[in-house]
């Protein structure tokens, strides 16, 4: 079992094979157990005492025992505990003997980030996991404050304000923290923007256009696209998972009935809907609009068949000349992230979090203080134990 007193190693490069590997030793016997291991160039042992800021280039592993690897020792921290990095070469044999031998000598040999959690707050470790499987730099930027403690600071900011009697500012900024749950949701989880409408309007061709190449086929034959095709894109750093679907249509061919089927689910579950049709035919404006639906008229390049104007607020588009993208892609921007959180702001950014937010939120807001009082108690005891 890993506690505060244990020695962890931990490969720092990604798995696999590489020229270099960083190996990071961390621990009470850090520089022990590398001392015996380690023979500078010259043959000789490392000094007693590691030295701040030290590089050393030498021989790592007991040769008789395993074999050895040159590797250049650096010692990040000699206070008070030592922690240093050796880089040796990438190769997967090398590291794995190079990880027995320190394992044999009882330093314990975890996943990376079991290395860098071991000091750390449970608040920050989660964080972190937000930080490392942020798919885009706005989303990590956001994770990057949490883990600065931009949420745990504001959540003991309010317990101090409850205490002073401050509750307008409590609720303030808890409705602040509420409106930015969503963002905090889709850290790491994509918005599901869903394309729909009947065959042929041009949905997969907006879906190569938004994601920049030839995602999905896109042909004149009505029915082409069968089943749901997702494309990771990105809109003003918010991560965004595009579902282009088939035409909704009630079709005899069961390949494509159930391509629609699924369509259909697809829209159900969606964070916002799309609903296309085509300005230059007569459109046929089916059943399933989904509600809350941005209504897009495609095709603007060609002469309108219908007066566009009896579609209000719809988009106009063309996915052929990509005239009017930029305007939509806005839009969904505007409908998916209504508030953005400024830089260093603070943002709920784990489920529980999230949940414990909106809990106390709805409690100030029906005048339930004792609940909110527990609510926000209980939170910040989650993010500082200690007190
Ligand atoms: N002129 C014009 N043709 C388009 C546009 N978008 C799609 N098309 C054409 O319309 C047909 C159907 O397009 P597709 O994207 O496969 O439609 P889907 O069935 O809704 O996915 C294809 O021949 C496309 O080249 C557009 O903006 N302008
Ligand atoms: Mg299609």
């Amino acid at each position: 079992m890993t506690t505060d007193q244990s020695t962890l190693l931990a490969c720092l490069t990604p798995a696999g094979q590489g020229a270099i590997a960083t190996l990071a030793v961390r621990g009470p016997r850090a520089w022990s157990v590398t001392r015996e291991l380690f023979r500078r160039n010259r043959g000789d042992q490392l000094p007693e005492q590691p030295t701040p800021g030290k590089v050393t280039l030498g021989w790592l592993g007991d040769r008789a025992a395993g074999g050895a690897d040159q590797a250049v020792l650096l010692v990040k921290q000699a206070e008070p505990i030592p922690w240093l990095e050796l880089h040796c070469h990438g190769g997967v044999e090398v590291v794995r003997m190079l990880q027995e031998q320190f394992a044999a000598r009882g330093v314990d040999v975890v996943p990376w980030p079991g290395f860098e959690s071991q000091h750390r707050p449970a608040w920050q470790v989660a964080a972190q996991e937000v930080l490392v499987d942020a798919p885009t730099v706005r989303t990590a930027a956001i994770a990057l404050d949490q883990w600065h403690g931009a949420f745990a600071k504001v959540i003991g900011e309010c317990c101090a304000a409850w205490q002073n009697g401050d509750r307008a500012a409590v609720k303030r900024r808890l409705e602040r923290l509420h409106a930015l749950a969503g963002v905090g949701r889709h850290l790491t989880r994509p918005w599901r923007v869903v394309l729909a409408g009947a065959p042929n309007v041009g949905k997969s061709s907006l879906s190569n256009a938004l994601a920049g190449y030839a995602r999905s086929v896109v042909a004149p034959t009505p029915g082409t696209t069968r089943d749901v095709v997702t494309t990771a894109i990105a809109l003003d750093g918010w991560p965004i998972e595009l579902a282009d679907t088939a035409g909704l249509r009630t079709s005899g061919d069961v390949l494509e009935q159930a391509g629609v089927d699924r369509a259909a689910a697809a829209m159900a579950s969606a964070d916002l809907c799309m609903w296309m049709v085509d300005g230059s035919t007569q459109p046929s404006f089916g059943d399933g609009q989904p509600d809350g639906r941005i209504d897009v008229i495609n095709k603007i390049d060609l002469p309108a068949a219908w007066d566009w104007d009896t579609m209000p607020g719809a988009a106009r588009v063309s996915a052929k000349t990509s005239t009017g993208l930029a305007e939509l892609c806005q839009r969904i921007v505007n409908r998916l992230v209504p508030e953005a959180p400024a830089p260093a702001e603070a943002v709920p950014y784990a489920e529980d979090m999230c949940v414990a937010v909106e809990a106390i939120a709805a409690a100030l807001r029906n005048h339930d203080d004792g609940d909110a009082a527990a609510r926000l108690q209980a939170l910040d005891a989650t993010l500082h134990p200690q007190c």
